[in-house]
């Protein structure tokens, strides 16, 4: 099964079927979408769906991961432009991506050839790849904030990090794990850990989204412990680029919540 889901990606990489799909990101001053995260998408005629768990490894594996990523960014930066003049673009990018030195300046040029501005750019990167590679990582880091390109930690809670070594970088952004968002109505603990983010990240002077908001008690929670976005179900899952404008017609869902 694995040798023919490799089969299919190559040849899905070669006729460019996979795309971004893209899930609001969500101000929660006014629940207000600000922008979009990118996310990768594949609906194999064969197989079927395959969800990015399963052939971002393989691209990882094979070393086609620099291609899909290439491929798939320039596809957002073009799709991005479409949208409110001020909206965001977040896009992942792995630890292996981040072993090529030259990814900052690819991902730069391809925002020169699209005429996408950097300023709209956040770049997505989990703290597992801040542990390695460190001197290339952070170089890389700083060519896109140089740029005026945002840095947003994904995932934070879930890595080895100590925070000396993630405070070494510039960061702009931490995106609190949908793992405590998710029981925070039932867990006492959940809530304590997404209060000390929360007060480490206003210390810091960095923004924080909250991951896999799914009902209206973790919204009005996030909210209330000063949570500046939020990201998940509740809102909206990623959705075709050209579904955009019909989900930027009506207002959102959950608008009026505390
Ligand atoms: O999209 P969810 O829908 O299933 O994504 C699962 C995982 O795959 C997430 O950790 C997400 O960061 C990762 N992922 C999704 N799209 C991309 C992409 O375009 N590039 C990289 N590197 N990872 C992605
Ligand atoms: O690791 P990263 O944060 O990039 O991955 C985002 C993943 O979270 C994707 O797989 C996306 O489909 C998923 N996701 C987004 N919103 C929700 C949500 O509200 N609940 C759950 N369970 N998953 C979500
Ligand atoms: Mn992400």
């Amino acid at each position: 099964r694995r040798i023919q889901i490799e089969r299919e990606f190559r040849s899905a990489l070669a006729s460019n079927t996979i795309v971004p799909h893209y899930q609001p990101l969500v101000s929660l001053d006014g629940n207000r979408i600000i922008g979009f995260e990118a996310l990768a998408r594949w609906q194999s005629e064969s197989l079927g769906y395959v969800p990015p768990d399963v052939f971002i490894p393989i691209a990882e594996e094979t070393g086609l991961i620099n291609v899909l990523g290439d491929q798939l960014f320039r596809r957002a930066c073009l799709d991005a432009k479409a949208w409110p003049e001020n909206f965001i673009l977040a896009f992942n990018i792995s630890p292996i991506q981040l072993r090529d030195p030259t990814i900052g300046l690819r991902i730069l040029s391809t925002l020169g050839q699209t005429g996408f501005n950097p300023r709209r750019l956040e770049i997505e990167i989990t703290e597992s790849a801040l542990m390695q590679n460190v001197a290339v990582v952070q170089s890389v880091i700083d060519d896109l904030r140089c740029a005026g390109v945002r840095i947003a930690l994904d995932d934070f809670g879930t890595g080895y990090a100590t925070l000396t070594q993630l405070l070494s970088f510039h960061l702009d952004k931490i995106k609190i794990d949908r793992s405590f968002v998710s029981h925070l109505d039932k867990s006492e603990e959940s809530l304590v850990i997404v209060r000390a983010i929360l007060g480490l990240a206003k210390g810091l002077g960095l923004t924080t989204t909250a991951e896999g908001v799914e009902d209206a008690t973790q919204l009005a929670c996030l909210k209330a412990n000063g949570c500046a976005e939020g990201q998940g179900y509740l809102f909206s899952k990623a959705i075709p680029a050209a579904e955009i404008p019909a989900l930027l017609e009506r207002p959102l869902l959950y608008s009026s919540a505390a």
